[in-house]
């Protein structure tokens, strides 16, 4: 190895071990999205979706979760565990395509259509979902708008799930045009060069992918199932079309599997903000505290609550 190579790995071992005590002391647990830098996922009690995430931060006793990964993801942590301190570590980690509907959006594109039920990705802010009759995330977006007592569907903010809902679905679902940059690199040329290059590998993709790239692949998945698809699938070789974090996790859970990713545009900037460093700076000064007012907090609740009534 590398003397810098060497001296990097020295310094992120220090940083874990800083963590582990800092964790204790401030009797804090970790939670980082299946998308957060390998090391940071290395750190974390559990790694998941967001919302295998937030459901798993009602089943912790302790008084402190710091959640890696972006903005909304430690909204809905504390939307579904108000008496918990929740802390995320670098304030300005956003997801732009959650940035893309602001409320006035929202409740102007309801007046023009009255008759239609709002069903909301998480990828979404509190007020948002305040408003939405319902949530759902890219593993449930299909059974959610099933199960809507309408025919008629608003789906925010996420145009690339909500065409891929709209594909298997006899009701209508209105689009809004929101999208998720990292998912939309992916671009069908990377792909199909990608699968000449691997033409016996399995394609996965993430449905927040263009209807394009999601017709050349093989299957269209959320990133729980893709986990779950490749433990279980007989084959051994696999292209992955989602953010590149996912491959670490996939890799140390299928040592004999050989997975790729489509792209090396695959890498959310946001994401990637959080550093163990920032983990480190969390726990020490108690920051990013994230809070949600309380009407917000009940309304944004009662959209989640209905989505986990239906899976
Ligand atoms: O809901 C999530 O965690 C996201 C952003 C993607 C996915 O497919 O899990
Ligand atoms: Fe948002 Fe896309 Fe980044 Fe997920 S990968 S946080 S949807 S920008």
């Amino acid at each position: 190895m590398h003397e810098r190579e060497i001296a990097y790995q020295e310094q992120i071992r220090q940083l874990q071990e800083e963590i582990a005590a800092l964790k204790r002391e401030r009797n804090a647990v970790i939670l980082a999205h299946n998308y957060q830098r390998p090391e940071v996922q290395d750190v974390a009690d559990f790694v998941g979706d967001s919302l295998e995430l937030s459901r798993k931060a009602t089943t912790v006793d302790t008084e402190v979760i710091v959640f890696c990964g972006v903005h909304f993801m430690a909204e809905s942590a504390k939307i579904l565990n108000p008496s918990r301190t929740v802390l995320l570590p670098e304030i300005t980690a956003g997801c732009p395509m959650a940035d893309m509907i602001e409320l006035e959006d929202l409740r102007e594109w309801k007046a023009r259509y009255p008759d239609a039920a709002v069903v909301c990705y998480v990828n979404s802010s509190a007020a948002i979902k305040a408003e939405s009759d319902i949530c759902c995330t890219s593993a449930n977006a299909l059974k959610v708008v099933e199960a809507v007592d309408s025919r008629r569907i608003l789906f925010v903010p996420d145009q690339h799930l909500g065409q891929f809902v709209a594909a298997q679905t006899q009701k209508e679902v209105i689009l809004y045009p929101g999208h998720c940059p990292t998912h939309r690199r992916l671009q069908p040329e990377h792909l199909r060069s990608a699968k000449a290059t691997h033409p016996d590998a399995v394609v996965v993709v993430h449905p927040e992918c263009t209807e394009d790239v999601v017709k050349l692949a093989d299957v269209a998945l959320s990133t729980s199932q893709m986990l779950r698809y490749v433990r279980e699938s007989s084959s051994n070789k696999f292209l992955i079309g989602t953010e590149h974090g996912l491959l670490h996790r996939m890799r140390l859970e299928n040592p004999d599997k050989t997975i790729y990713s489509a792209s090396n545009a695959l890498v959310c900037p946001n994401m990637k903000r959080t550093h163990l460093k920032s983990v480190n700076n969390a726990l020490r000064n108690s920051e990013y505290v994230i809070d949600v007012p309380e009407e917000t907090r009940i309304l944004a609740k009662r959209a989640l609550d209905r989505m986990l009534e239906v899976i």
